[in-house]
């Protein structure tokens, strides 16, 4: 394909990468400035590279002229969250908007991938409006805590500079090394419950003492 088509097929994956970085960081900033938290730590967003479109296209027996249709995370955005509950609380906003569509969810936080990768992921359907119309594009949302994208973001890395050569004891500590960021996670949440109860305790003390 000639790159003046690849121009014309990613533009619109352009648009949908840059509208909704803006809409999950305006979520963001919503709950800061109304002082409370906010279950969107941080967020970012990338139009996939034309060599990793054609590597994945090959792949997955993809003709090029489906990728539109057929590959979903030509457009992605990736959300972090400080906590496991706050992925959950970020899929139930996402599935109540009505300016995208939910078309598919793969919950790789409970069904783990054997590399050891946890996130949660939303297939989505986002209506971008072109100079020809409304063209509606696929996007891919990874939802994953801070211990989940530190373990991915460098495991993508060195599974990018091995290939498919991965030597099986990096294999092994790349596992060892999800469990931990996984048990990480798990602690966070506890200490963030006890944190949340001597709230709730110190809260009700105060009531009792301003009702003397
Ligand atoms: P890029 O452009 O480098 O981000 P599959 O063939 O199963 O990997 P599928 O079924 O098309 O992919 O989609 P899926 O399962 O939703 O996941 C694709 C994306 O999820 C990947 O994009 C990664 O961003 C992330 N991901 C999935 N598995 C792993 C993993 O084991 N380790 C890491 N670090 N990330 C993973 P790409 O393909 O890498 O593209």
């Amino acid at each position: 394909m000639e790159m003046n088509n690849w121009k014309k097929i990613l533009t619109p994956y352009t648009q949908a990468v840059e509208e909704l970085k803006i809409k999950f960081k305006g979520m963001r900033n919503e709950y800061i400035n109304l002082d409370e938290y906010s279950p969107i730590e941080f967020v970012t967003g990338r139009v996939k590279k034309i060599s990793s479109i054609l590597e994945k296209a090959k792949k997955k027996s993809i003709p090029l002229d489906q990728v539109e249709e057929k590959m979903e995370d030509i457009a992605g955005i990736r959300i972090m969250c400080q906590f496991v509950e706050d992925i959950y609380k970020v899929r139930e906003i996402i599935r109540s908007r009505h300016d995208m569509y939910v078309v598919e969810e793969r919950d790789y936080i409970n069904n783990l991938k054997p590399s050891g990768y946890r996130s949660y992921h939303i297939i989505i359907k986002y209506p971008v409006q072109t100079a020809q119309g409304e063209k509606l594009v696929f996007a891919e949302i990874q939802i994953r805590t801070l211990a989940m994208n530190f373990w991915a973001t460098i495991e993508h890395s060195l599974r990018y500079k091995y290939k498919q050569n991965m030597p099986e004891h990096i294999q092994e500590r790349l596992n060892k090394a999800a469990e931990a960021a996984h048990l990480l996670d798990q602690e966070m949440a506890e200490i963030r419950e006890e944190v949340l109860k001597s709230q709730q305790g110190f809260q009700a003390e105060s009531n009792v003492v301003a009702d003397i």
